[in-house]
């Protein structure tokens, strides 16, 4: 059971107030707020270790370093990689998924080959691919919805040719909150020899991840959205793939000897981290992952799953709601319009109230011209969210729509 009081406590911002009213914050797919252990982490850090890391024989470089390579020991453990060879830091997910869509297409794709993804991707995990197919000549085959927000996975099963290469598919869905059978998708796409990356910007945030369970091949996430810094992520990738893979940017770092003439790469990780990397993003992501983990990332799931039931029965109660994504398996982010008032004007009003939602097409336009719309309300829900604050929402909404 989490105490929700004392976990407020944890995040100062949370208690601010906005024109007058205590702020809800329900924006929380976009980022999360941040509890004081990670912002102390930070400042510590800049105050009472900072150098660089991997090239000082000095104290503190050695004391960075070993934050930096302990942080990397706490993301391996938090989602049950074989080894921290597999983890590379990266800058969130986008980058994540911009590595692998350019180094694998490089290496494993010709003209004519696929790709699959799903009608339900953000932006990150689409225009990586579709600038990968215009230097590849390779193409993007779409796995399509039913109504409820959820993949059909017969149609994904047909989706698969000789020519299929890899498939990149989000674990949940950014704006109808729907968990795809990521498991079986990975096993489905293993009987065809093929490849599976999964966007868990959205899941690991919410659900517990071990990527040796899901047999995934690579893993990607955002610092920002579990509780941690902007400017960090991560990339999850098994060992035999990252080493087929050639490097991503050249730099320092991640070479093992230059001449003129030639260079050797540094072993995994390493390879894919050219430059300094964010050593004090990545210890402060460490922390915000230990604070979660303390609280139990299944203790998190089951009450993030009862608030999102109750935040739905409360919104649906509300005359002329229209939610999309009422997928049977459904998480923490509720997509909505209310009769005929622009989300835009939802959005802005609510903010008026102290609420803070996400308006607009979410990064997600491919799935807004499927549901036919161009855009939604979100309310995006954390651990730290109450009952009254969906309260507050539902309130908000009614006095709103009497104002229309
Ligand atoms: N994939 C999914 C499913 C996402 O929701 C997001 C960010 C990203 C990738 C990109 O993550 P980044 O950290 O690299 O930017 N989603 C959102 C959102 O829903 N509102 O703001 C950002």
């Amino acid at each position: 059971m989490l105490n929700i009081k004392d976990i407020r406590n944890d995040f100062p911002i949370l208690s601010l107030s906005v024109y007058g009213k205590p702020l809800v914050y329900l924006d929380n797919g976009a980022t999360t707020q941040k509890p004081r252990a990670v912002v102390d982490a930070i400042t510590n850090e800049y105050y009472n270790v900072n150098a660089n890391v991997h090239r000082g024989v000095h104290f503190l470089s050695q004391k960075a370093t070993e934050l930096h390579e302990q942080a990397r020991e706490t993301i391996h453990t938090f989602i049950h990689a074989k080894s921290t060879s597999e983890i590379v830091f990266t800058r969130g997910t986008t980058e994540s998924v911009n590595l692998v869509a350019t180094c694998f297409s490089e290496a494993c794709m010709n003209e004519g080959d696929e790709v699959i993804v799903s009608a339900m991707e953000h932006h990150s995990n689409i225009v990586p691919w579709q600038m990968a197919a215009q230097r590849r000549g390779i193409r993007l085959k779409v796995i399509p919805i039913n109504d409820k927000g959820e993949l059909l996975l017969d149609e994904y099963r047909k989706l698969f040719t000789e020519r299929t290469r890899i498939v990149s598919v989000t674990h949940v869905s950014n704006v109808l909150g729907t968990v795809n059978p990521v498991k079986e998708m990975v096993s489905i796409a293993h009987e065809h020899g093929v490849p599976v990356l999964i966007d868990g910007a959205q899941s690991a945030p919410h659900i517990p991840i071990d990527v040796q369970d899901l047999d995934c091949d690579f893993f990607a996430f955002s610092g920002h959205k579990i509780y941690g810094p902007t400017g960090i992520g991560v990339l999850y990738g098994k060992e035999e793939w990252l080493d087929r893979l050639p490097p991503y940017q050249g730099g320092g770092e991640m070479i093992q000897h230059v001449s003129f003439e030639k260079t050797t790469f540094n072993e995994l990780p390493y390879k894919f981290e050219a430059g300094t990397p964010d050593y004090v993003g990545s210890h402060a992501l460490a922390v915000a992952i230990d604070y979660v983990s303390a609280l139990g990332m299944d203790n998190i799931h089951q009450y993030e799953r009862q608030l999102t039931d109750y935040a739905m029965s409360k919104l649906q109660q509300i005359e002329g709601m229209r939610i999309y994504g009422t997928a049977d398996d459904k998480d923490a982010v509720i997509s909505f319009l209310v009769g005929n008032i622009h989300h835009l004007d939802m959005g802005t009003l609510l903010d008026r109230l102290g609420i803070a939602v996400r308006t607009g097409h979410h990064c997600a336009e491919p799935l807004m011209h499927r549901l036919g719309i161009e855009g939604t309300v979100r309310a995006s829900l954390a651990f730290y969210n109450t009952r009254e604050e969906i309260d507050i929402l539902a309130d908000g909404i009614q006095r709103l729509k009497q104002m229309f």
